[in-house]
């Protein structure tokens, strides 16, 4: 599957840069390409700078919001971050007509902070924008939420989450949630290390967007996991996972070694693979409220069988028994076996229902801490009302 990345802001515009790192990598290890066209728009042109990935040129790297802004972001006010998108779609869609393979695509996938102010703004506004432009297309969101510290911290934070969320699911066909939050759960020390987890977000779709592109017969599938399949299986909210389990090396005689052929240990590895993947769910959901679901199962070609597929097929069942399930085999891995999740169509997301709640608890808190402010003000001028003004 091929896809067009835009990044908005400052955290989708890296993250969309991890995205162009992935095509290099598809196109150095397997000769097959997979982004047509990777952009990062922002309205901080320092940030732009920043990026390594993304072509440096002024058509690849858009700096919007010029006059508005000076080049300094929005300060987290994404209502000035919509209107601003809003005012210069234009340039935004004229840079993504003039990607090279632009007739390839097969749909648009747009990656911005929900928290914060230009992309949180934008990213809806865009979406609707593109919509609108190439309808044949499918649109889909990666939105990131924010760490647990600035929520507790930063009041805009939910506020901007919740107001983003609700407008981009109405827009996009499918919004992939991914909760920074999640991935310092295990290693703390990721808090501060912001590229590593832009890389862990955007792992999982390597494997799932090269495995439709391939050309070679060694490294297709006995059932490909296309852009069809993929396009049927993304609707609303939607949640990604990936796991890996090794294959254990056996040593054989003179030196030489090769990995382990059990049929029960590899069944046992696909399992402990695909464990790994829902458990590491991109944000915590209950795999049950998932309408549509799709694996893909990755591993060096001798260590495939139908038998693991099917395994596999059986546990996720399991735990999505209301959804439609597809999936895929793709013969490719070294050493490894390797399982891609995604759990789609999802009728109930606690962390999204807690943004809306808390942030319309917030709107009535601002509204109340105004009327006390203007009674004070007021309290003020009486205070001042039988002194001469000098102007
Ligand atoms: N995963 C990840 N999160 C990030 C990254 N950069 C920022 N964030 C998160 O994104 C949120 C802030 O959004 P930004 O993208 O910085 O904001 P922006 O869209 O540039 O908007 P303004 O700076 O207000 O104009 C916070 O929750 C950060 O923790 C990143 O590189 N990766
Ligand atoms: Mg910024």
């Amino acid at each position: 599957m091929k896809l067009v990345v835009v990044g908005l802001g400052q955290c989708g515009g890296r993250v969309a840069d991890e995205f162009a790192r992935l095509n290099r990598r598809a196109r150095a290890q397997r000769g097959i390409e997979i982004i047509t066209g990777c952009f990062a728009v922002n309205t901080d042109a320092a940030d732009l700078s920043g990026l390594s990935n993304i072509k440096p040129d002024y058509q690849h790297r858009i700096l919007i919001g010029g006059r508005k802004t000076g080049g300094h972001g929005v300060g987290k006010i994404n209502e000035l971050g919509a209107e601003i998108a809003r005012e210069d779609s234009d340039k935004i869609i004229d840079a993504i007509r003039t990607a090279r393979r632009f007739f390839e695509t097969d749909a648009f996938m747009l990656v911005a902070s929900a928290a914060g102010g230009t992309g949180s703004g934008a990213i809806s506004i865009l979406t609707q924008v593109i919509k609108e432009r190439y309808m044949d297309k499918p649109i889909y969101a990666l939105g990131i939420l924010p760490f647990a510290h600035e929520e507790e911290t930063e009041e805009r934070t939910i506020y901007n989450t919740a107001t983003c969320l609700k407008s981009l699911s109405a827009v996009a066909d499918a919004v992939f949630l991914i909760d920074n939050q999640r991935y310092v759960r295990k290693d703390f020390s990721l808090k501060n290390n912001l590229t590593r987890i832009n890389q862990l977000i955007v792992e999982p779709f390597y494997n799932l967007l090269c495995a439709g592109e391939e050309k070679k017969a060694k490294h297709i599938g006995a059932r490909i996991l296309d852009a069809g399949d993929i396009i049927q299986t993304l609707v609303g909210w939607t949640v990604i996972g990936y796991g890996k389990s090794s294959l254990p090396l056996i040593r054989l005689p003179f030196g030489r070694s090769r990995h382990f052929r059990d049929k029960s240990t590899e069944t046992h590895l696909g399992i402990q693979a695909m464990d790994e993947a829902i458990s590491e769910l991109s944000i915590r959901c209950n795999p049950a409220d998932a309408g549509r679901a799709l694996y893909l199962l990755s591993a060096p070609a001798r260590e495939m069988n139908m038998d693991l597929v099917k395994e596999l097929g059986e546990y996720l069942r399991d735990m999505a028994g209301e959804a439609v399930i597809r999936n895929g085999d793709y013969p490719r891995e070294k050493g490894s076996v390797d399982v891609t999740v995604i759990l789609s169509e999802l009728s109930s997301v606690e962390k999204v229902k807690g943004y809306y709640g808390k942030a319309t608890a917030f709107i009535e808190d601002v509204k109340t801490r105004q009327v006390e402010v203007e009674d004070k003000l007021k309290d003020i001028e009486v205070a001042s009302k039988d002194l001469p003004s000098l102007l």
